[in-house]
């Protein structure tokens, strides 16, 4: 089993589409091993996204992932990351295959409803930046 982190981001939250996405996840098959609902701070936001602190849509993107509250967690399933992405689809909301998350429930690039990892190693470092022990604690079968 693999795992993978998430945000359902301001955005949706506002929207109150938080249930609806987590539904959706335990539907798809995905154990949800974490979950917590807080507001991220401009100093966390530009931590979390460092590795695109060089793009144009930086400065934007960090002022809405502060703007509200946001739901990270931490999904197991097989092939949790592939099988995430898949599901969450194309960046652009414009450009997402049908009854993909962000089909269904983001507005637009920036708002895009939902965060995936994109790899086994940054699924295990987002998981650590949120979870205490990285869930390192918890038994999984
Ligand atoms: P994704 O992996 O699909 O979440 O997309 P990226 O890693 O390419 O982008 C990370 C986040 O930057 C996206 F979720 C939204 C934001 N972004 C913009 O706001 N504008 C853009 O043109 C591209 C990305």
């Amino acid at each position: 089993m693999d795992r993978t982190f998430i945000i359902i981001k301001p955005d949706a939250v506002e929207k109150q589409y938080t249930g609806k996405i987590l539904a959706h996840i335990e539907k798809e098959g995905f154990q949800i091993i974490g979950l917590r609902m807080l507001q991220l701070d401009r100093g966390m936001a530009e931590a979390f996204y460092a590795v695109h602190k060089e793009r144009p849509f930086f400065d934007s993107l960090v002022s809405f992932m502060i703007s509200a509250p946001v739901v990270v967690g931490a999904l197991l399933a097989p092939d949790a990351v592939s099988k995430w992405r898949n599901l969450i689809g194309a960046t652009d909301p414009a450009e997402a295959a049908d009854n993909t998350i962000r089909k269904l429930y983001a507005e637009s690039k920036e708002k895009n409803a939902v965060h995936g990892s994109d790899s086994d190693e940054t699924a295990k470092a987002e998981i650590a930046f949120f979870f205490e022990n990285g869930l390192a604690l918890r038994a999984e079968n």
